[in-house]
């Protein structure tokens, strides 16, 4: 028996999908060894482990022909000069691809390919970015208030965090003079 039509609600504004299946959070505790300065995690652990995202999903079948559907919010903020981030990733099916909807604050769409391509979008409300087949993909918030966006892709797709957990990014974001800088991550291998 194939699967019966049904609608959802996505408030534009919370980023809130109704009705949803589940809230996955990611606090800084859940992301050691991610952002660069890792003096200034161990400094912000000690006292407190701060909520950096949040995405809710509606479960659907892990299939190729379905589609996913989330909205995640990234809170304002920084670990030490970088802004707060999603761990991101690479597809466990890397030939498959996803669309984000900015609706919400503003922040920065990171990509890069194994072979060490790079390429970043500024999303603001009302902009869709495609992510191609193969390209790794991270969001960044920076701005000053929660940075919230929606996001679809295949069924199939997966995620593979374990090479970025190694590699890094190619390239982080860190506020210099009040502002978003992209510079090269000291970390970054190939
Ligand atoms: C978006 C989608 C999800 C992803 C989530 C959080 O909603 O891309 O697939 O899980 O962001 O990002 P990450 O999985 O990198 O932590
Ligand atoms: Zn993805």
């Amino acid at each position: 028996m194939s699967m019966k039509p049904f609608p959802m609600n996505l408030n534009f504004k919370t980023g809130e999908l109704t009705p949803n299946d589940r809230t996955n959070i990611r606090k800084l505790s859940d992301m050691k060894g991610m952002f660069l300065d890792s003096e200034a995690e161990r400094r912000i652990l000690e006292k407190d482990d701060p909520l950096i995202y949040s995405f809710s999903e509606k479960v659907l079948p892990e299939e190729n022909g379905h589609l996913q559907i989330a909205t995640t919010t990234i809170h304002p903020g920084k670990i030490g000069d970088e802004y707060h981030m999603t761990k991101g990733h690479y597809h466990r099916r890397p030939d498959t691809s996803e669309m984000y909807l900015g609706l919400e604050g503003e922040g920065c769409l990171l990509m890069q390919t194994v072979e060490g391509d790079f390429e970043s979008i500024t999303i603001r409300p009302g902009t869709v970015a495609y992510i191609p087949p193969y390209w790794g993909h991270r969001m960044v918030n920076t701005g000053r208030t929660p940075y919230i966006f929606f996001a679809v892709y295949p069924g199939d797709a997966g995620h593979n965090y374990g090479d970025i957990e190694k590699t890094g990014f190619l390239k982080i974001l860190i506020e210099r003079n009040g502002k978003p800088l992209l510079i090269d991550n000291p970390r970054w291998k190939k």
